[in-house]
């Protein structure tokens, strides 16, 4: 079954935030999210979401995925995820 670009960028964005997840342990252990309260799997939501209305449109996660392709090669490497904010 072929994927559609918009069903590869949720399913890609959905890998995203698993990896986000697993990661959050050492997040909270450097205390990184205190100031927010947020876990980081919210956080990263709401950093996607721009227009806050609680939903990812394709748009949304479209710039949120070239955001942090800044080499701009239509990929987000392990290094750009790890050097992204
Ligand atoms: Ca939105
Ligand atoms: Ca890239």
């Amino acid at each position: 079954m072929a994927l559609t670009r918009g069903q590869f960028v949720v399913a890609a964005a959905l890998a995203c935030i698993g990896c986000a997840e697993q990661q959050s342990n050492k997040t909270a252990a450097t205390g990184a999210n205190m100031q927010t309260g947020m876990s980081s799997k919210q956080a990263l939501f709401k950093s996607i979401d721009k227009n806050g209305d609680g939903n990812i449109s394709q748009d949304e996660m479209k710039s949120w995925m070239e955001s942090l392709d800044t080499d701009g090669n239509g990929a987000v490497s392990d290094a750009e995820w790890a050097a992204a904010p």
